[in-house]
């Protein structure tokens, strides 16, 4: 794993290197390649507020919004597998990005094993993109984020990309 100044500057690299090399493609995986889910949604399930397709609705206005709990966590389950290059996170553009914090980036075949796969100790900043380049090669068919420290937590963000290799 690497330190997130460095993944910044990976990430910057990698983006030169795509305008560049055309052998380097990475795809951004469609909203109809996957399904989400949380462990909660905010204001006792009220997702027609702040559920879980709002984070991949490729729109900053609408955001997901978890309940406050301990570890609240925020998945994508793909139809296949895929190798998974990176994620892009948009925080949430309003106040309050600091509530996104130690967030450990999951990856499963199965939905039972996780493997950490990148971490975003943060604490982020309001309407922060934050990008969080996955070790090489992560193959899955879940990815997690969930926060790991505290007691009391809320996840949010605005959008979620996750770009693969195919
Ligand atoms: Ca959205």
């Amino acid at each position: 794993m690497v330190e997130l100044a460095d993944q910044y500057k990976d990430a910057r690299d990698l983006s030169a290197a795509q305008a560049t090399n055309k052998a380097i493609e990475s795809k951004k995986i469609t909203s109809s390649s996957t399904t989400v889910s949380a462990s909660t949604v905010y204001e006792n399930d009220n997702v027609m507020k702040w559920g879980t397709l709002y984070a991949i609705d490729e729109s900053i206005r609408s955001m997901f919004h978890s309940e406050w709990e301990q570890s609240p966590w925020f998945m994508v389950t793909f139809k296949k597998r895929f190798t998974i290059q990176y994620v892009r996170i948009f925080n949430r553009q309003d106040m309050l990005g600091e509530r996104f914090h130690d967030v450990a980036f999951e990856v499963s075949m199965d939905d039972n094993t996780f493997e950490e796969k990148g971490f975003f100790e943060g604490p982020g900043m309001t309407d922060q993109v934050i990008e969080i380049l996955f070790d090489y090669p992560t193959i899955g068919k879940y990815l997690r984020l969930k926060i790991t420290q505290g007691q009391l937590n809320t996840l949010h963000f605005v959008e979620i990309e996750i770009y693969t290799l195919e």
